[in-house]
């Protein structure tokens, strides 16, 4: 994350930067290499179908030639398999992940209206038939991803929702990915991962037929999968590394804020993470306050990697720079911890997902415990779009009654506007109903 440079010439003298991230250019988006390595193994598996499939599984992620299809028995009760607080866990994150998308769904209403005598027009949601969701289980396993992206499919009203998951170690799947599958919904599990996981949901060679939409994220060649099969199949978004950006004031906890900023910069050394604040002293003691909790934090080699080389901390001299630099970032996560939250709330128009005030935290919505979903536009994608959410699996159709006695008002400028293009055969549709209207 990264601030446009002719926007910081026109805020000059009003920020500073405070920590910049030592790895000044972003990390390149698309790698030749990978592309080059996924086109390839997208044609194999296109023109060697399932056995293509198989001898990648077991080239890049050992297979050994067991079905990869699990049965509905081992997916049902892989909460037997978990301890019970997690199974209970689970249950929540799941049952709250599709209330929300519940309540979305409600706010999606068909409609229809006569916009001239005798027009009338309208539009339904429809789900569409079949989706593929990868959940991933590489250095974490992510066990909510499963509610983003299978139950909220099935709240949609996705007649069929398959999911493929690496397998583990033991050849397996992740039994705590596998239980937020079953209580999602999911209608069928593959132990597949990578790309061989997306193509054959693509392409038909596992589940119901061909999938209509794939989503769900994983690493670089899962990323480059979904872009190289965008057009045979709908996805949901192209997701880069995990990112969190706070916007504090004088106001803020700094030990809430650094907890905060390492609580993405976890997720691997590309993470960014960026704090801006109108507050000089507490972008010190942040900075302190990070480097603090570091020293204890199990996982200090991933979060203290990616906050050297993608952290970043601004001091803005105004509500309004703020908000302006953030966004200009238009972060994944965007934590407000400010005395003043719904001034921002109102302001800002870039970002995923809104976190509001010091009792908001970004995990509890990437665990599914908020209910919103954690799939989410990354790497400035949230100038351009929203994150998954219900109405993605819904196509918005249209349609049009249209009776005899608009034929007038339709035809004749139907007529004009065909002839004026040489396009005789679309005047004639109208000229005929002209005729027969008369
Ligand atoms: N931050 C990730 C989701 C997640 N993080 C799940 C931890 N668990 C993408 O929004
Ligand atoms: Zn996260």
């Amino acid at each position: 994350m990264q601030f446009t440079p002719a926007l910081l010439t026109t805020l000059a003298g009003r920020f500073a930067p405070v920590k910049t991230p030592a790895v000044s250019t972003p990390p390149a988006q698309r790698d030749p290499a990978v592309a080059a390595r996924v086109s390839g193994m997208l044609t194999d598996i296109e023109k060697g179908g399932l056995d293509a499939v198989l001898r990648y599984a077991a080239e890049l992620d050992g297979h050994d030639g067991r079905p990869v299809e699990l049965d509905a028995e081992t997916v049902a009760r892989s909460g037997d398999r978990l301890p019970a607080d997690l199974r209970a866990a689970i249950e929540l994150g799941g049952e709250r992940t599709r209330a929300f998308a519940a309540a979305q769904r409600e706010h999606l209403v068909d409609f229809s209206t006569e916009l001239t005598p005798g027009l009338v027009v309208g539009q339904k949601y429809v789900p569409v038939g079949r989706v593929g969701a990868y959940l991933p289980a590489g250095r974490f396993p992510l066990t909510a991803s499963a509610f983003m992206t299978v139950g909220v499919a099935k709240v949609a009203g996705v007649p069929s929702v398959v999911a493929c998951t690496p397998p583990q170690p033991h050849g397996g799947a992740n039994d705590a990915v596998l239980y937020a599958a079953a209580v999602s919904g999911v209608d069928r599990v593959f132990v597949l991962g990578g790309v061989q996981a997306l193509a054959a949901m693509a392409f038909g060679l596992v589940g119901d037929g061909p999938v209509d939409m794939l989503v769900g994220a994983g690493n670089a060649f899962v990323a480059e999968a979904k872009r190289q099969l965008f057009g045979t199949v709908a996805i949901d978004l192209l997701a880069g590394p995990s990112e969190v950006a706070v916007i504090a004031d004088e106001t803020a906890d700094p030990v809430l804020v650094a907890a905060d900023l390492l609580g993405q910069a976890e997720h691997g050394p590309n993470s960014p993470a960026a704090l801006v604040t109108t507050s000089r002293e507490l972008a010190e003691a942040v900075v302190a306050e990070v480097d603090r909790q570091l020293e204890t934090l199990a996982t200090r080699d991933i979060a203290g990697a990616a906050w050297r080389d993608h952290g970043s901390v601004t001091w803005a001299a105004d509500c309004e720079t703020a908000a302006t630099l953030m966004d200009d970032l238009a972060p994944e996560h965007l934590e407000v911890l400010t005395a003043d939250d719904d001034w921002y709330h109102d302001r800002l128009k870039n970002y995923g997902s809104l976190f509001i005030g010091p009792w908001s935290t970004v995990a509890y919505s990437d665990k599914g415990m908020a209910g919103t979903n954690h799939t989410l536009p990354t790497a400035g994608g949230a100038k351009h779009s929203a994150g998954l959410s219900v109405s993605r699996y819904l196509k918005p159709l249209t349609y049009q009654r249209i009776a005899r006695e608009a034929t007038p008002d339709l035809a004749t400028a139907v007529q004009v506007i065909s002839d004026s293009e040489g396009m005789a055969a679309h005047s004639a549709t109208a000229t005929l109903r002209t005729a027969r209207w008369r």
